[in-house]
This record gives structure tokens, sequence and C-alpha cells, in this order.
């Protein structure tokens, strides 16, 4: 037989700010019942609680830096570890190389990675467009250019590393959202 499978189905949902990640596993959690963690949405919950490492996250997030790997990754990890669903969506997270081996080594194998692929143009757009209403401290155009430079510099390095390991799905989230949406049900 079989040994049992050390892997809950995790999937890591990356792409650029903007391109689309929350909207998707939103999307993906009504129609396939998985559960959907952002890393930057519990950063943020630290940051509401008000303490002293929150304080630091929220300065880190409105620079658009990366929060040292091990605070996301035991949030990351309390998350899965209270999960029974049959897919576990990872969004925005690994963000870089060492976060992508820390996680592979010390909570979980994943199945693969869900690209989403968008110009920055594009991403800027939405960006600008939802800072009217977000009340986000990075929807800011300082701190979308910022954020837009991590993510070239440091994040797209974890996913042409899986590319090279055949564990990407590329997907082109320009299109409208119910078309993206469809595009990555037929991956599951
Ligand atoms: N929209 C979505 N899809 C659309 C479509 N197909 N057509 C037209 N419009 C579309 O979407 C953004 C906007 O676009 C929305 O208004 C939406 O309606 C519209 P959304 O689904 O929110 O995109 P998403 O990719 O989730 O964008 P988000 O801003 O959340 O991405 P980021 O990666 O920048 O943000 P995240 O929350 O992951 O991280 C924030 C910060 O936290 C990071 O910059 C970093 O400082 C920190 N962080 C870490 O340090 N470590 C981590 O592991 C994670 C985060
Ligand atoms: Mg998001």
């Amino acid at each position: 037989a079989e040994p049992a499978k050390p892997s809950k189905n995790i999937y890591f949902v990356l792409g650029g700010p903007g391109s689309g990640k929350g909207t998707q596993c939103a999307k993906l959690v009504e129609k396939l019942s998985f559960d959907h963690f952002s890393a930057g949405d519990l950063l943020r919950n630290e940051v509401s609680s008000g303490s002293e490492q929150g304080k630091m996250i929220g300065e880190m997030i409105k620079e658009g830096k990366i929060v040292p790997g091990h605070i996301t990754l035991d949030l990351l990890r309390n998350a899965i570890d209270g999960s029974n669903a049959p897919g576990v969506l990872i969004d925005g997270f690994p963000r870089q190389l060492g976060q992508a081996g820390s996680f592979e080594k010390e909570v979980s194998d994943f199945e693969f990675v869900l690209f989403f692929d968008c110009p920055e143009e594009e991403m800027e757009r939405r960006l600008l467009q939802r800072g009217k209403t977000s009340g986000r401290s990075d929807d800011n155009i300082d701190s979308i250019r910022k954020r837009f430079n991590t993510f070239v510099n440091t994040s797209m390095p974890v996913i042409e590393y899986y590319e090279a390991k055949g564990k990407v799905h590329k997907i082109d989230a320009t299109m409208p959202i119910d078309t993206v949406t469809e595009a990555i049900l037929k991956l599951f």
C-alpha cells in the first residue's frame, strides 16, 4: 500500500500585487470547499492586535518589505493544522526562496503553484482603484511601486524555481474574473 500522504493537498497561489489572488481564492473556496489562508491577511491580523511585533509588521507592509519568514510560517502552520478541508490554498506565500525551502522542510509538501500572470500597468490600475476604499496602508502609489520591486526581485525567483521543477500552472490573470476562475477550475 502507498504510505500516507504527508500533504493536505496544499496549493500555493502566487502572483504580483493586485493580480487577483484573493479574489480567485474566494471563488475556489465557494466552488471546491477548500480552505483559503492569505499570508497577507494573517499578517494584517497581527498588525490589528497592536503588539510590538504587529507594529514592526505594519511598518514592513507599508514599505512593501517581506516580513521575516518564521513569523509568517508560524501563522500559516497554525492555520493549516486547524484545517480539515479537502484542499488548502496558501495565498501570497512563499515570497522568497528561503521561505519556500522552510515550508517544504518544516510544514508540508505541496501539489502545485498557481501563478497569476499580469502586467504591472493592470495591477497598478486595480490597486489604485481598490485603494479608494480598501483602507490598506499599502494601496498608495509609493507603496505599490515598492511592492512591485520586491515582487520582481525577490518573489519571482520562487516562481522560476518551481517552474524549472515543472510545478507551476501559469494563468492569464488579465481576463475577466469569471474567465480566470473557469481556467483555474480545469486544473482541479
Ligand atoms: N480584480 C481582481 N481580479 C480581477 C480581474 N480579473 N479583472 C479586473 N479586476 C480584478 O485583487 C485586487 C483588485 O483587483 C481588487 O479590487 C479586485 O476586485 C480586482 P485581489 O484579488 O485583492 O488581488 P491580490 O493578488 O490578492 O492583491 P493583494 O494586494 O492582496 O496582493 P499582495 O501580494 O500585494 O498582498 P498580500 O496581502 O499578499 O501581502 C501584503 C504585504 O504583506 C506584502 O507586500 C508584504 O509586505 C507582506 N507579506 C509578507 O511579508 N509575507 C507574506 O508571506 C505575505 C505578505
Ligand atoms: Mg490578496
